[in-house]
């Protein structure tokens, strides 16, 4: 694709162009959600920090306004950041680039009213959600486990949302086979590639959550069956909540592999190993949700090492990540006058405030994978499972990989999308090393309790479990925790000037500010299919690998999900809040 920068990318199909700019509005409208909803979740955090630290704020009177409980916060904090900034965030994102491209390959065009209704759809999703959010009727924590029986208009308002969320990867889907079906023989742009292989995978990934809501949890809410079972509801679940975190990590990808690497001067390493990476995800990135089970009664241990084996081979695509990767930000570096076996590393520009995010982020996710594969393995789970560890482990992944990624990237598509200037890019470099540098801490500090046995998702701040926490002579991770909170309360209130500053400011319309950086590729795939090596040739029907990643799914969920089935148990609902 043509490293178009102006509003119109170049193009001279007024048509087109036209189509370009709304589509600029429509992406706008998402990330600023997403942003929003993250600002909310983001000032809940360190609240639970300071939790983790020994110190109870949720006693203090402003507070208990605002939030009835320590698990009230804790709802909205994993509902709005995991759930909600990372959905609209990604549909905005993964929507605007493959959209984009192929308009500008000619041959395909947005359908702009239907991409404002899935918005729209969406949006009305969250505000459904958020009325018995916020009105302490839903406090069933991000995971909305059953027995824990939330309003019914929470499981609607998420069940729209995630509807929402399937419309967007068919609008990406149509609108990439409208394209095949104008150039075919072509082989698929790369960024398009990436996007409609997230947005398949996301696709399967969605059956179970689509499942559980639907057929079990909104009618048993409404009253209209006796119970829910919640081992078929937590194994449906779990279907689509570990690929869920694919979901979050491969537009993340996308940057690392498309974009970055122009950024920093360089270029992708190569576009059949980005390719190979992502048809992996697409098929492994589902049938593996046991390992969030593994101390669930009435699930056979063979299928939980079943699944355990299936987790370590989609690790695999991570690993080819970290080495692409790597090479692309070696290919800049050098390029920039880099010597050395590590010495390399001083040259990328560590100025640029969305480099620098970025790689930061790359660097808190080589902790976070190594850490998923302690929790993958059946032998070490019962050590870390449903630990303070487990919240280390994720806020280097979904807290930084992702998230720290998604603010770089904001550096950089805001003003692409607005025509507006990044606002103070060094108070924007200054956050992006606060954020790693906190949540680094935070990790340390979490993970060390988790070893020592301090559980998750409980209040131990709070008097009546505060002594038994306090003999636990944690003094040392609990100020590091705590201390996490404050900086990372810092870094958030910084890149959230930033932001909106940015986003309040003046138009320049300047192209130089807002150029979208599309990498070249040091081995590039080719335009046509024949002349194209086996590995991209093989790669390219992304609709089979999407019909393999569903035999897949079928073959190593059926057997487990069959005796549930067979022996439902209608559990009535609780309200523990
Ligand atoms: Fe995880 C629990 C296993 C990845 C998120 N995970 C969670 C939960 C969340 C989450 C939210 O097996 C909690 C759910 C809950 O509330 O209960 N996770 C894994 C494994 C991986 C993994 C094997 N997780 C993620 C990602 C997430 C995420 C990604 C979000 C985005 N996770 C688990 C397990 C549990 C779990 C168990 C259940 C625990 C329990 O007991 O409850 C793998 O996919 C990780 C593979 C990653 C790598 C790292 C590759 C490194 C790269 C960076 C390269 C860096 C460079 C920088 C090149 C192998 C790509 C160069 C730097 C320069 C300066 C030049
Ligand atoms: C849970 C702190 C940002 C997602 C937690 C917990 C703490 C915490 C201490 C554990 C609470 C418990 O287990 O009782 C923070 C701080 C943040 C931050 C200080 C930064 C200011 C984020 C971000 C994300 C995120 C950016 C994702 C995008 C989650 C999720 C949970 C969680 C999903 C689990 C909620 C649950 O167990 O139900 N956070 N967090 N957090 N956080 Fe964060």
């Amino acid at each position: 694709a043509p490293a178009g920068s102006s509003a119109t990318g170049g193009l001279s199909n007024v048509t087109d162009a036209a189509a370009l700019t709304g589509l600029k509005t429509l992406t706008q409208y998402y990330v600023v959600t997403a942003f929003l909803a993250l600002f909310i979740g983001v000032m809940l955090g360190p609240l639970q920090a300071l939790n983790y630290g020994g110190v109870n704020v949720y006693e203090y009177p402003l507070l208990k306004a605002l939030i009835r409980s320590y698990y009230q916060g804790l709802t909205l904090h994993g509902v709005l950041n995991a759930l909600v900034f990372t959905q609209f965030f990604i549909s905005g994102w993964l929507l605007y680039l493959p959209l984009r491209e192929l308009t500008q390959a000619g041959g395909a065009r947005p359908n702009l009213r239907f991409a404002w209704f899935t918005y729209l759809l969406m949006t009305a999703g969250l505000l459904t959600a958020a009325v018995p959010l916020l009105s302490n009727d839903a406090t069933v924590l991000y995971t909305f486990y059953p027995p824990l029986e939330g309003s019914p208009v929470f499981y609607i308002g998420a069940g729209v949302m995630v509807a929402a969320s399937l419309l967007v990867a068919g609008q990406v889907v149509w609108t990439w086979l409208a394209w095949k079906r104008a150039h075919p023989g072509r082989v698929t742009p790369v960024v398009t590639y990436m996007s409609v292989a997230t947005w398949l995978m996301w696709a399967v990934a969605a059956l179970g959550l689509v499942v559980e809501v639907v057929v079990m949890l909104i009618p048993w809410s409404l009253g209209l069956t006796r119970g829910v079972d919640p081992l078929l509801a937590r194994t449906l679940f779990w279907w689509t909540g570990h690929p869920i975190v694919y979901f979050w990590l491969l537009p993340a990808y996308v940057s690392w592999y498309a974009f970055l690497p122009r950024q920093a001067g360089g270029r992708m390493a190569s576009e059949g190993l980005t390719r190979l990476s992502f048809a992996m995800f697409l098929v492994f990135s589902v049938p593996v949700g046991l390992h969030h089970q593994y101390a669930d009664p009435n699930v056979q241990s063979s299928w939980k090492v079943i699944h355990m084996f299936l987790t370590f081979l989609v690790a695999v695509p991570s690993l080819l990540t970290a080495f692409s990767v790597a090479a692309s930000l070696e290919d800049a570096a050098r390029a920039r006058g880099g010597r050395g076996v590590v010495g390399w590393m001083r040259r990328l520009p560590w100025g640029n405030a969305s480099v620098t995010a970025q790689v930061l982020a790359m660097v808190s996710f080589i902790f976070g994978g190594a850490g998923g594969i302690v929790n993958a393995s059946i032998a070490f789970a019962p050590v870390v499972h449903n630990t303070a560890w487990i919240p280390g482990h994720f806020h280097i992944t979904v807290g930084t990989a992702t998230t720290l990624t998604f603010m770089g990237v904001a550096f950089w598509l805001v003003p692409h999308l607005t025509g507006k200037r990044l606002f103070a890019p060094r108070a924007a470099l200054a956050s992006a090393w606060l954020w790693f540098g906190g949540m680094m801490l935070f990790a340390l500090g979490m993970h060390w309790q988790g070893l020592a046995g301090v559980p998750r998702r409980a209040q131990v701040s709070a008097s009546a479990q505060q002594a038994a926490y306090d003999a636990m002579n944690l003094g040392v991770p609990r100020a590091l925790t705590a201390l996490s909170g404050v900086i990372l309360l810092v870094a958030g209130l910084t890149f959230f000037t930033v932001l909106f500053r940015t986003l309040l400011s003046a138009r320049r319309d300047n192209p130089e500010d807002t150029a979208i950086p599309v990498s070249d590729t040091i081995s590039p795939a080719g335009a046509s299919l024949t002349a194209a090596t086996p590995l991209v040739r093989h790669t390219e029907p992304l609709l089979a690998l999407t019909l393999l990643a569903l035999i897949l799914v079928a073959l190593v969920y059926g057997p487990v999900i069959a005796p549930m089935l067979a022996n439902y148990q209608a559990v009535p609902g609780q309200r523990l809040w």
